[in-house]
């Protein structure tokens, strides 16, 4: 279980509040978090540091009430390289990864999961590795044209670890992911697109914008829906028909009788646009 604190320090000026981890920036402006892991110079490769700090982020925008999307990605070009390779370079055993797992990788994949807001991987560059697994882990993916996705484990003798052999066969299929997991190449973004493992795939350049585009458009959406779809989507596909109807039916009882149900119903028929307020 992670625990303790990242020293933190906070500032606010013009309506945009930022949080300055060590190894990665945190910053909330218009609504949308965004956690931007902060080690470029070896391809924002993943130490127990930056993952402490990745689940302390994840905690923070979820708690913050005016957080309503949250957006990973990674600085200087790339979205992130998976394990510091550095660091196990003496050898590990294996209580050792399991601790290792269970402390530090675990944690994040399970809060991207349960966190109760849409989260987009914005994807720059390369993700290889249990950095894959992390842009997996996430609920949407838009990706420069510049992004590659690695299936690296084999490449070092290892196997896909970080929730990527649950995530990668649901989005493109178990043939493909064996394709992927066997012969750790790397694809391109254009072809992530057309398997299935990205949303979305716009120049390098326009990124930013298109991801401010998309995280604008979540954050317009009526919060407690929102959060219900997510829920109801990622249970539906590991529950039988009859489970999920049943499941569907609780959840739209409590969509129901929300106060953004009745703000969208009088939007609809004045032919305005909605503003939700998570009510
Ligand atoms: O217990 C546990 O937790 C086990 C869990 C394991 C989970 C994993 O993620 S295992 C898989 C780890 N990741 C990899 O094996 C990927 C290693 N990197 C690469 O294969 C390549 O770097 C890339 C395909 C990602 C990118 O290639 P390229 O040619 O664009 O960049 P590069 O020149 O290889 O890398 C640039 C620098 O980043 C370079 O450093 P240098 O030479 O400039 O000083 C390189 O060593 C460094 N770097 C890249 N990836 C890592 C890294 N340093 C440490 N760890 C890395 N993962």
């Amino acid at each position: 279980m992670i625990t303790g604190c990242a020293r933190l320090c906070r500032s606010r000026n013009m309506g945009v509040s930022a949080i300055s981890y060590r190894w990665l920036v945190y910053q909330v402006a218009d609504s949308v978090a965004t956690i931007r892991l902060n080690r470029p110079e070896n391809l924002n490769a993943l130490h127990d540091e930056l993952l402490r700090e990745i689940f302390l982020a994840l905690g923070e925008a979820e708690r913050d009430v005016s957080v309503r999307v949250l957006v990973v990605t990674g600085e200087g070009g790339a979205f992130c390289s998976g394990q510091d390779l550095k660091v196990f370079a003496g050898g590990v055993t294996e209580e050792e990864v399991h601790r290792h797992l269970d402390d530090f990788y675990h944690p994040v994949v399970r809060k991207f999961r349960s966190i109760p807001k849409p989260i987009v991987a914005a994807i720059p560059g390369v993700a290889a590795g249990a950095g894959m697994s992390l842009a997996l882990a996430a609920d949407l993916r838009i990706a420069a044209q510049t992004a590659r996705f690695s299936q690296a484990f084999v490449r070092i003798g290892l196997v896909p670890d970080s929730g990527s052999t649950y995530f990668l066969p649901r989005l493109i299929g178990p043939a493909r992911a064996l394709e992927m997991a066997w012969l750790g190449d790397g694809i391109d973004a254009e072809t992530a697109k057309s398997w299935g493992l990205v949303n979305w795939v716009v120049a390098a350049d326009e990124l930013p914008a298109s991801t401010k585009e998309l995280t604008a458009r979540l954050a317009e959406g009526p919060p407690l829906a929102v959060a219900m779809i997510k829920q109801a989507i990622y249970r539906g596909m590991d529950e039988t028909l009859d489970d999920t109807l049943e499941f569907e039916k609780r959840l739209q009882g409590r969509a129901v009788v929300t106060a953004d149900h009745q703000t969208g119903l009088k939007a609809f028929f004045a032919k305005t646009r909605p503003v939700f307020t998570g009510r």
